[in-house]
């Protein structure tokens, strides 16, 4: 079972309470190839948005919350770098742990949108909580797309999509 190592399908997962580095900072990779490096100063130093109301619910440990998380929209931040169309953004942290997210979801209006978070409870976010923690408030059952530590986040489009596609086993003998 590759799935198993795949850190896009973290099925079954025991949350890591260790995080992977004490390094922050992350890569924001493009699809034409570019590649940024963002630091939580940097996200500070963007546009902030508080989710008041958000809960961690942690397979078999119950649920943490409610938390009033503060940070940057990624549609916001990709939309700094990318300002053609994109289909999903890849979410990775290195401890093999991730989400993919389509654009239509980051793009939504609403409300409470989908967030790098930097802080908690007006608090810079510590390393060990998370920090920078991806935060998906339409998510409220297992936390898999409550990715902590993120490592990488990587914009695909139609082309390079297709490309980063598994090659499909060849059919019979
Ligand atoms: N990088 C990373 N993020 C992760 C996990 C993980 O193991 N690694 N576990 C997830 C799961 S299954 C849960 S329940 C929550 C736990 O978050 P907490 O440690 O802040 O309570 O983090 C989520 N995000
Ligand atoms: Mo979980």
């Amino acid at each position: 079972m590759t799935q198993l190592h795949d850190p896009l399908h973290p099925h079954s997962h025991d949350p890591n309470p260790a995080p992977p580095s004490e390094n922050a900072d992350f890569l924001l990779s493009l699809p034409d190839g570019t590649v940024q490096t963002i630091t939580p100063d940097n996200l500070r130093g963007r546009p902030q948005t508080t989710l008041r109301d958000c809960f961690i619910v942690s397979t078999g440990h119950g649920t943490s919350g409610p938390f009033a998380f503060t940070g940057v929209t990624l549609a916001d931040l990709v939309g700094d770098y990318w300002a053609a169309a994109w289909e999903e953004a890849e979410v990775i942290s290195a401890d093999g742990f991730g989400t993919r997210l389509s654009a239509a979801e980051v793009d939504a209006v609403t409300s409470r949108p989908i967030l790098l978070a930097c802080a908690v409870a007006g608090q810079p976010l510590s390393r060990a909580a998370g920090l920078v923690r991806l935060i998906v408030p339409s998510e409220t059952d297992d936390a898999l797309k409550q990715v902590k530590w993120i490592g990488e986040v990587r914009i695909l489009n139609a082309e390079t999509q297709r490309l980063a596609e598994p090659t499909p086993p060849s059919a019979g003998p």
